[in-house]
């Protein structure tokens, strides 16, 4: 079933370390090889061995109506036409800038860079910048991307290859990281007690997607928002998942709480590399060239991903009931997910937040990295490739979300639970032969 794609990866293993331009697509987390797609259009990934499959992952976040969306296809193919890049300003830079603080809560200015890590690296940056102080507090499992800074008990592939404090990065940068546990109000109000003054922001996920899919508590997020107000530090919420997901104006609206700095990725660019990181002008003055903060790159606000970006926020600005509809599908699928494991007695707990879903083997609510770490990894090895060979593509790694796209059918979701339902009696059947 995968012979092109073994290939592929055997292939790829030569020229590109791992076989892969990034650490989670390797299927470290499940085993087996990883698949090799082709095309996608809608809901359906298409890889190389003639394989199709209904797509959960959505390119992680911004597929958020399907792939090939046709309005995105045509704006990429026109704007290719006048030049793939300037590294000079166009229109349509500030045409989506203004669409984006339009939708989102709170942002006055924005800045385009080209990746979820790049958007949070700058915007640390500007927050040491104008707090002139340096350090930070994140949250244990929470993935801001690949910057120095940001890979200390971080989540996503460094916690799947179980090293979420990666080499390389120096103890200075180190000491200045300091964490606690997600959905932890008390944890903050001690380091920030502790590092009185010396605190520039508080990083974190609103909804963190990078140890599955995690809520946020009752007044957890309000609670950061007052303490960091009492301490002088700025709050920062990485959005590259939650933004425009969630809801058209991310956790922030979703949550009625407006953090001080804002980070967005890839679905800014409906699925191109894009990032971008804003805020109230008073804080992001300092960026130059108006402020001495320093950050630039001639791919930032590139004229395919702009012209992409806007065409699909465009439509998600001016058609809510996508949202009812992906919260409707993706409500539909966790409950017969919850009733299929049920009925096999599998231990299981599952956290949605609209159409970001997670999906743990283990019994007790899952809340914080700790409680995440608990999941059963083996049972989800071999939940995935039971869906896979039903053609079901999970995230490869049992501590990442689902990303529902509206182009899914309720059709497909109720295939999708029926495969469920097969795969689920295998594991059970595996077990038995086992036991
Ligand atoms: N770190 C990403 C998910 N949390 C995966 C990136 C990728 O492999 O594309």
């Amino acid at each position: 079933m995968f012979e092109k794609s073994q290939q592929l990866y055997q292939r790829a293993q030569l020229f590109i370390p791992g076989g892969v331009n990034s650490p989670v697509r390797a299927f470290k987390a499940v085993g087996g090889t990883p698949v090799f797609f082709e095309k996608a259009k809608g809901s359906l990934l298409y890889d190389a061995d003639g394989n199709t499959y209904i797509d959960y992952v959505g390119s992680w976040g911004p597929m958020l109506l399907g792939h090939a969306w046709p309005p995105v296809i045509e704006a990429v193919k026109k704007a290719a036409e006048k030049s793939t890049s300037f590294g000079a300003p166009t229109e349509v830079e500030i045409e989506l800038a203004e669409l984006i603080l339009d939708m989102v809560p709170g942002l006055e200015k924005i800045r385009m860079v080209n990746s979820g890590t790049e958007a949070c690296m700058s915007a640390i940056r500007v927050a040491r910048g104008y707090t002139e102080r340096d350090k930070i507090i994140k949250m244990e499992g929470c993935y801001h991307g690949h910057g120095d800074s940001f890979l200390i008990k971080a989540g996503s592939g460094a916690l799947t290859f179980g090293t979420p404090s990666s080499p390389g990065v120096t103890k200075g940068t180190a000491q200045d990281t300091l964490t606690t546990q997600y959905n932890d109000l008390e944890g903050v109000k001690k380091l920030l007690e502790e590092n009185e003054n010396e605190v520039a922001a508080v990083i974190l996920e609103p909804v963190p997607g990078n140890m599955g899919c995690i809520p946020p508590a009752e007044g957890y997020l309000k609670g950061l928002k007052e303490l960091c107000e009492k301490h002088g530090t700025l709050l920062i919420f990485d959005e590259v998942m939650s933004g425009f997901r969630v809801a058209p104006g991310g956790a922030q609206e979703l949550y009625g709480v407006e953090a001080d700095l804002v980070t967005f990725g890839k679905i800014i660019g409906a699925g191109l590399p894009v990032g971008a990181y804003g805020g109230k002008v008073e804080i992001m003055k300092v960026v130059s060239p108006q402020g001495p903060v320093y950050q630039a790159g001639t791919l930032s606000g590139n004229p395919l991903a702009m012209h992409a970006g806007l065409a699909l926020l465009t439509e998600l600005h001016k058609n809510r009931r996508i949202y009812d509809q992906l919260e409707q599908k993706t409500t539909h699928l966790e409950e017969w997910l919850h009733r299929v494991f049920k009925h096999h007695e599998i231990p299981h707990t599952m956290n949605r937040v609209g159409s970001m879903l997670g999906i743990f083997f283990c019994e007790d609510p899952v809340t914080d990295f700790e409680s995440a770490s608990k999941t059963d990894t083996e049972r989800f090895r071999q939940f995935f490739h039971g869906m896979l060979k039903r053609g079901v593509y999970l995230p490869p790694s049992a501590y990442e979300s689902l990303f529902l796209s509206n182009a899914i059918t309720m059709d497909q979701i109720d295939s999708t639970v029926s495969a469920a339902d097969d795969t689920a009696e295998e594991m059970v059947e595996s077990a038995k032969n086992e036991g």
